[in-house]
This record gives C-alpha cells, structure tokens and sequence, in this order.
C-alpha cells in the first residue's frame, strides 16, 4: 500500500545503493589448457573458450573458481572449440576463425575482435563486485548503439536509456514503462549500430539488472550472486545473432497446426453449457476458431487435475464432441497444489518428498487460488516425471495442449513469491530459491511438454506458459501476461514481442482485446487486425470485465473482427512455412524492420510497424479515431495488399485505413501461397498462390500432416515457387522436394499487376 502514494518518496525512504568499488584487478596466473584458457586474478578467477565458433564464453568469478556449469537456457553441447593462443607483454589473446579475445594483463580490460575490428570492449575497470555477492560487468557504449532484446519488456523498441531488470514477477497492476520486471526473465541482448553488432547473453538465474540509462559511455550489467558467465555472439548481423543465440539456447519446436490457428478464451466459461455455446456461435457465425481454453474455474476447488462436477459432469463427452467440431481444448495448470490430505496429488507429492522444501525438510506452503498450496520441485527431475505424467488425467480425455500460468512462480503474499530460502533439489544438488526463481516456469515448462510427448507420442504438444527463462522456446510459447484493454497496450504489444523475438522467443502472443479493463468495439477490430499477423493468436479477457467475444459488440463490428480471423486462416500456409523456418534458424516470424534493414537509421526504432517473415510489412493503426496513419517504407518497391498500389520506399507514405482496413505491403519479389477457407485447420485448404513481380521472386512452401512427428522422418514437402519473367511470359516454376503427397493443390496464381500470359510448371520432383 505504502508504495502507492507521495509516502513512497518521503525523503527517509531514499535508499542509496553505492556505487561498488572493487574490481578483480590484474591477471596474476594463467594457463592454456585443451583450448581453454584459465587465469586467477588479484581477487577471483577467470576462464576463456570459444563454445561455439562465433561465441566466445567469459566466465569471471571475484570470489573464487569459475564454474563452468550453464543454466537451463544453454542447449548446445559445449565442448571448447579448436581456438589458438598468444601471449605478448601485455595481453592474453585466445582467437578461433576471425573471432579474438583479448584480454589486457594489467587492467582486465576485455576486448572482442571480429577480424580488425573490435566489436565489444569492456570498460576499466571491466569486473567489479561487492562483498554482499553482487557482480558487475562494464562495456564500453558508444553513442550510436542501440540494443534490443531483453525478452518482455514493455517500452518500445530500441532500450538503450533504460533500466531493466530481471526478475520473474505476476504483474496484474497496469503495465507501463515503470513495470521493468515482468513474467519472462531473458537476461540476453544485442547491442547494434550501423557498422557493428553484437549479442551478449548473461547466463545468471539470480536477479539480473541492464543499466544503459546512468552512464553516458559504458553500459552496466549486474546480478546479485553467482559470477559473471558471458556469451559474446559475434554474428555478422542481427539475424546471425539471432540465429547464434537459437543455435546457445534452442528453437522452438515445430508446433501443431492447431495452435497457430485463432484461439477463445475466457477467465472463465464457467459450465459445459457456456463452453458449448460459445463454440456453436463460432460454427454457426462462420468465425473459425480452433481452440477454447478452460480458465480455473474448471476445477474442483482449483485442484489441478480434477474437474468440477457440478459445472463439468462430463468432460469426457464435452471434449469429444467439440473435437468432432475440430475443435481442441487447453486446460489452466498452475504449479500451486492445494494442501488437502483427502487429494491425491497432494499426498502423492507429499510422500514422494516432491514439493519444494526448506533446508530442513519442511515444505513449503504459499496461498494461492486454492488456498494454502505446496508447489513441486521441477528443477528434480523425478518431480517432472511425476508431473508430467499426471497428465495423462488430460490426454485421456483427448487434450493436447495446456497452459502453464503462475509460473513465475507468484504466491499471494508481500514478495509476491515463494520464500527465498527454499531449497531446490537439482538432482542432488540444493540451491536456493534465490537463485533459482527466474528457471522455475522453465523448468515447469519442460515437466508439462515433456509428459505431453511422452503421453501423446505422436503429437506434437502445445504448451503456453507466463513465466519462463532464456531457453522457453524449447518448450512452450508465450503469451504476456495481464494487458489490459487499453489503446496503450495493444501498442506496446508490437516492441514488446518484437524483441521477444530476438531473445530467441518466436512464438508469443498478447491476449487480444486485452485481459482486465473493459474492451471496446473500436479497440477489439483494431486489435483483432494485429493479432492475425502475430505468431501466436488468442482473444482472451477477465472474469467480470465487459465479454470480447467476436460478436459481442454486434453485428458491424463482428463482420470485420471475423474478416481478420479468416484473414488469419487465409494466410495459414504462409504462416505455417515461416513457423518451419523459425523452427530451422531461431529467426523470428514477426521482426522488427532493422533486422531485414539493418543499416537504415531510420528503422532502428519502429515500434508500430512489423515485419511477417522477410517480406511483409504491417502497420496497424493503434489509436481510437484514427483513420490514416505514416508507413515507413525501406527501400525498394512495395504493393498495397489491398489496393494492389505500388510505392517506392526509402521514404514515409500517408495512407488510409478505415476501420475495416489494416495496412499491409508487401514487397517486390514477394510469393504468397494463400489458402482456402476453413473452420479450423483439421480441414484442408487449396491453395492461390499471388505473385508479386519484382527482380527475383522466392518462396519455399512447407507443409506436412500438422499435427504428427512424422516430418522428422521426412514426411514433409517443400516446394520451392519461383516466378520470373520469359518472353512477356511470367513463368511460375514450383519445384517440389519431399514427399509430394502433402502438397496441397495450387488452384489458381495470381500475378499483380500483370495483364499477360502466365505459365505454372511442374518442375520434376528430386
Ligand atoms: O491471478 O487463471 O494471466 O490469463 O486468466 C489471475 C486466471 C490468474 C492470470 C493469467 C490470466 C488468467 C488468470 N490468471
């Protein structure tokens, strides 16, 4: 309460942190090992490798030996890359390929070299700590870079001025540019200019903070324990270093069809009946929906698994028939069991010593939804076992997907968590909740994708989770947690996925329409309108707060709120490939310009314009009234989805979008393979395949069952479309690789602009 008025500011209250003055000093030793190279300082220790060819580790500890153990984010198998070593009078330098470290004896400054150029220095001095255990690493900053990254963040794009912190937190209050912490903790960022850039990942679960705002010529990175342990990715753009950071801590995993088609949900729809209705609106508005959620009501006193059987006697019946309607259901689980000695889960995770413990041995307990809870120890791997295979109480009934909420984990007291001094049991080893806090969603994340492989072999499991740490992707998709339904926040939505998808996170969603606060019908079309272009797609809103369903605010506005959701299917195909490709390179679907335009100024901080894939761009309109907006254009030539007009870019253009328009262009060059209509993706599309003449025009068509592991064993098909002009004649060439038999039938192409002969050739399948 306190924190909420003036009292908050009384001069009493002013807390000054200090600056920290110690720093590890001078290299007094070292060794070159196995490509390694280790060194103890006038205070602590330090250690150099390449753990992969472009990303240099640095691990500096001032208080003692360097532990070379990643966290939970870092997926590549480490083994120190074939590197050389050179010593002069005054420097260490540890090189692989055109990437150098170097390291200067006497004042520890560290330098990363790619060929000639330095493109990461440290400051002098670089290692500072405080005998509390809080460490600090300097870097030089020049006044061009500019950084993303940073996982959810709210703000807009670029965050350089800001201080960001890291430290998994259940937001419900309205988040603005003050709400630094939030769900998801990814302590990674890229620093970028126009001749340089760089991403750097600060593998340290403790609470980690990101200071580009009080310095003007260095930037800070800080956490309160543990060592400094540093991923330098010297990738030669923003995409390599994207790709370099998805090659550290994982890719996201081809996800089911079904996830990425439009998903309802409700905080809750309390009965069998109310779900059912709500789907039957659906099919008999001809609005597609794939997926409906049950929120916590479902449960017996918010038991997880169970089911509350005076408002859902008959999940079995219920599930089945919407299934038949092509329709999937995503129950809540969240982490907190409730304290019941009559609950089988409860004594199940009592007996088995799977809760989260303190030192001695006692559980702990924190009130959540059900009340006094206890909450498993996913960092044990028999826990996550045990958790994942309670599931099958879900997949029995035909579930495929759930959703992983309160993960962070949030507990309803003061700190707003569970007690510090709990001790994890990571196989054997204990650490503190301290340190841990920042994994647990993750680790909750995996027990759940896990048990869902492993109860449904062959399917391919959706998890959608709030909390989460650098290496989430691997396991579940993210969506951002309590927005509101403000014009605000569909605003920051676009910056804040944007550079979740540059901390390697490509399958995120805000909730359309927003969570709290009552929606509008000018705010649902809009909002509708940006959800369709994002990775992940669900309308979903709290208890009490004003319905959002489509056809709530009556019929105008439910025709173009349902105009943009087949929009969403029509795009399907388009989508799904980039969904394969993402999962191929850790390049994310919706990118902001800079990534495809890296050397355009005048991108480096678009926060309300997106890139889909390469080569298409949207420009929503994120204001009530608004009825036209400016589109930055980056160079080359762009069409006018929906007029067809064509602009030259390099420049800002004035263009209009009524209500029922979102802007959309797209560039020369361009092939989009759009699909039929569908009520959901368990039907089956023709295709129509619009060319956009330009230079060269490219397009690599994935598609496969959706919804099976078979395209690991190459039950897939990959047509390669290329158009280009012969004769007067447009040539489109589709040029198939795989198995031909997940080819959806091209039904028609269309090329823009375009009044002559058009030839589609099969070319003969590999
Ligand atoms: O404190 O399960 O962010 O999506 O509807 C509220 C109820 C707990 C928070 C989630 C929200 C969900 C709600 N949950």
């Amino acid at each position: 309460m306190l924190d909420t008025t003036s009292f908050a500011i009384l001069p009493s209250q002013e807390k000054m942190k200090g600056e920290p003055k110690l720093h590890v000093g001078a290299v007094t030793s070292f060794a070159w090992n196995d490509n390694m190279l280790s060194g103890i300082n006038e205070k602590g220790e330090f250690l150099v490798y390449f753990a992969d060819r472009k990303i240099p580790r640095i691990i500096v500890n001032p208080f003692g030996k360097v532990s070379t153990a990643a966290s939970i984010a870092v997926s590549l198998e480490q083994s120190p890359q074939a590197a050389s070593f050179q010593e002069s009078t005054d420097h260490l330098k540890v090189s692989c390929g055109s990437i150098a470290v170097d390291i200067d004896k006497s004042t520890f400054r560290i330098r990363i070299y790619h060929g000639q150029q330095i493109i990461f220095q440290t400051a002098s001095p670089s290692v500072l700590y405080k005998n509390s255990g809080e460490v600090f690493l300097d870097a030089q900053m020049e006044p061009e870079d500019v950084f993303y990254g940073f996982g959810e963040k709210t703000g807009f794009l670029n965050k350089r001025g800001s201080k960001l912190s890291m430290w998994n937190t259940d937001v419900y209050a309205p988040h603005n540019k003050d709400t630094v912490e939030l769900y998801q903790s990814i302590p990674f960022f890229i620093s970028h200019n126009k001749k340089n850039s760089y991403g750097l990942f600060f593998d340290n679960t403790f609470r980690t903070e990101f200071d580009t705002q009080t310095y003007s010529n260095k930037y800070r990175i800080s956490a309160s324990g543990g060592q400094i342990d540093i991923y330098l990715l010297a990738g030669d753009d923003l995409k390599e270093i994207t790709k370099l950071y998805s090659d550290l801590t994982g890719k996201m995993s081809l996800p089911p069809k079904w996830a990425i088609g439009y998903h309802q949900s409700r905080y809750s729809y309390r009965s069998e009946q109310e779900v059912l209705d709500v789907a039957n609106r659906f099919k008999q508005d001809g609005i597609p929906l794939d997926c409906i959620f049950f929120d916590i009501h479902y449960m017996n006193d918010y038991r997880v698994f169970t089911f509350d059987h005076d408002q859902f006697p008959q999940p079995r019946n219920l599930i089945s028939s919407l299934l038949n309607d092509g329709i999937k259901v995503v129950p809540i689980v969240d982490p907190g069991v409730k304290k019941d000695v009559h609950y089988p889960v409860y004594i199940d995770g009592v007996r088995k010593g799977f809760f989260c413990k303190y030192l001695d041995g006692q559980i702990y307990h924190g009130d959540v939804w059900p009340g006094t809870s206890a909450f498993p120890d996913f960092m044990n791997t028999e826990a996550r076992k045990w958790w994942g295979g309670l599931h099958q109480f879900y997949t029995d009934l035909g579930i495929e997907g759930i959703w992983n909420d309160m993960n962070e984990p949030s507990v309803f007291n003061e700190s707003k968590t569970m007690d510090l001094d709990v001790m994890h049991d990571l196989d054997g080893e204990l650490r503190s909740h301290l340190e841990m806090h920042n994994t647990y969603g993750l680790y909750m994340s995996k027990a759940t994708a896990e048990g869902l492989a492993e109860l449904n072999p062959d399917k391919r499991p959706f998890v959608l989770t709030r909390a989460g740490y650098a290496g989430i992707q691997r396991y579940a998709a993210v969506w951002t947690g309590d927005n509101r339904s403000h014009w605000e926040h569909l605003e920051m939505s676009l910056p804040m996925i944007m550079n979740l998808g540059m901390s390697g996170v490509a399958f995120t969603g805000a909730d359309v329409g927003g969570f709290s606060s009552d929606c509008t019908p000018e705010l649902l079309i809009r909002w509708t309108q940006v959800g369709a272009f994002m990775p992940y797609f669900r309308n979903h809103s709290v208890q009490d707060s004003i319905r959002q369903e489509p056809w709530v605010f009556g019929e105008a506005t439910a025709e173009i709120v349902k105009k943009y959701i087949k929009l969403r299917y029509k795009w399907l195909p388009y989508l799904y490939s980039l969904f394969h490709e993402s999962s191929q390179t850790g390049v994310p679907l919706v990118r902001p310009l800079v990534m495809e335009y890296p050397d355009d100024e005048k991108t480096f901080n678009i926060s309300d314009q997106f890139l889909f894939g390469c080569n298409v761009l949207i420009a929503p309109i994120l204001r009530p009234g608004v009825s036209h907006r400016s589109v930055y254009l980056p160079q080359g030539t762009w069409y006018d989805y929906r007029t067809k007009e064509t602009y030259e870019g390099g420049k800002h253009i004035l263009i209009e979008a009524t209500l029922d328009m979102l802007p959309i262009f797209i560039k020369e060059g361009t092939i989009l393979p759009l699909g039929s209509d569908i009520q959901n993706t368990t039907e089956s599309q023709s295709l129509e395949l619009e060319v956009y003449p330009g230079k060269k025009g490219e397009f690599s068509l994935y598609e496969d069952d959706g919804c099976s592991y078979g395209y690991k064993k190459g039950q897939y098909s990959i047509r390669k479309i290329q158009a280009e002009m012969n004769d007067g004649c447009m040539m489109v060439n589709v040029h198939s690789v795989g198995e031909s038999k997940w080819n959806s039938p091209i039904e028609k192409v269309k090329v823009i602009g375009f009044k002559g002969e058009v030839k589609l050739n099969f070319l003969s399948h590999d």
